[in-house]
């Protein structure tokens, strides 16, 4: 099927990000040897990504607003439109080497997401998904994955840093999913944690402490790959919330039911 306008705008603009981001990952792997580490490197990485962005949607639709990691709030003259941007998602695993990031673009319409493109460029996997057409992998339809089974799925989550005091109940619930499921796995970036499940690769995800440019392109995936998409205790708020869980049916269920478990021992 080909793409819309809007979806080769978007892949456009990742894919140039991409290009970016994968030719400065090429340095950080060099660097990780150096006594300084790779630490500024990255950030002025995320900075050229952030730009890069910017300047490629602004020249395909020049009225449009943005919302961004590293920019924040831009607003456009057309107040109906927004961009919400991760330039670099998996930021820690960028600084350490590993190949687990993605460039995120979503688009709000009337304060609803519209459509989402996730993009890894070592794997050279592309995401894309605009409502009510599917969600694709290099362009391969996706579906979330059919198993029922708890005990047969593989689940992912994001662990908390040391300063937002969550780690007890990461371990509660950590613990709660590891004990009723196949497989827990943190893989550190939240937009491919969602691009999997909309792939069916993972079966389910959870996460706290997560902001708009996270989650907001993966969401559509997920929505357009079959999946549901809620905040952690089912409700519809994700994104002013900042805590997700998303999954097929049947994972997204076992996800909740396992969360409320471990929570109430806490
Ligand atoms: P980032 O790489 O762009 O920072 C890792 O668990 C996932 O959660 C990544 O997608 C990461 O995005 C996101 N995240 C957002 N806020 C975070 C925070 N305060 N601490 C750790 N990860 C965060
Ligand atoms: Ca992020």
């Amino acid at each position: 099927m080909p793409r819309s306008a809007l979806l080769n705008v978007m892949v456009q603009a990742a894919t140039k990000v991409g290009r970016s981001l994968a030719r400065d990952f090429g340095e950080v792997e060099n660097l990780q040897v150096s006594v300084k580490g790779p630490g500024d490197f990255v950030s002025s990485a995320d900075h050229r990504a952030d730009e890069i962005a910017i300047e490629a949607l602004k020249r395909a639709r020049p009225g449009y607003g943005f919302l961004t990691e590293e920019s924040g709030e831009l607003p456009g003259s057309d107040k109906t439109h927004r961009w919400i941007i991760d330039p670099l998602d998996g930021t820690t695993n960028f600084l350490h080497g590993v190949p687990l990031f993605a460039v995120s673009i979503a688009l709000e319409r009337d304060g609803e997401l519209v459509a989402g493109v996730v993009y890894n460029p070592v794997l050279d996997e592309l995401y894309t998904a605009e409502r009510g057409t599917g969600a694709f992998l290099n362009g391969r339809r996706l579906r979330v994955s059919a198993r029922r089974d708890p005990v047969a799925m593989m689940l992912s989550t994001g662990s908390p840093t040391r300063q937002d005091g969550a780690i007890r109940r990461f371990a509660d619930e950590a613990t709660g999913i590891a004990e009723t499921s196949a497989s827990l796995r943190v893989t550190g970036s939240a937009a491919l944690d969602l691009a999997w499940v909309a792939a069916g690769r993972l079966d389910g995800y959870w996460q706290y402490g997560l902001s708009p440019w996270d989650v907001a392109a993966g969401m559509v995936l997920v929505g357009e790959a079959g999946g549901i998409v809620t905040d952690a205790v089912g409700r519809k708020d994700i994104v002013r919330r900042g805590d997700i869980a998303a999954g097929s049916t049947a994972a997204h269920r076992q996800i909740l039911t396992t969360l409320k478990a471990a929570d109430a021992l806490a």
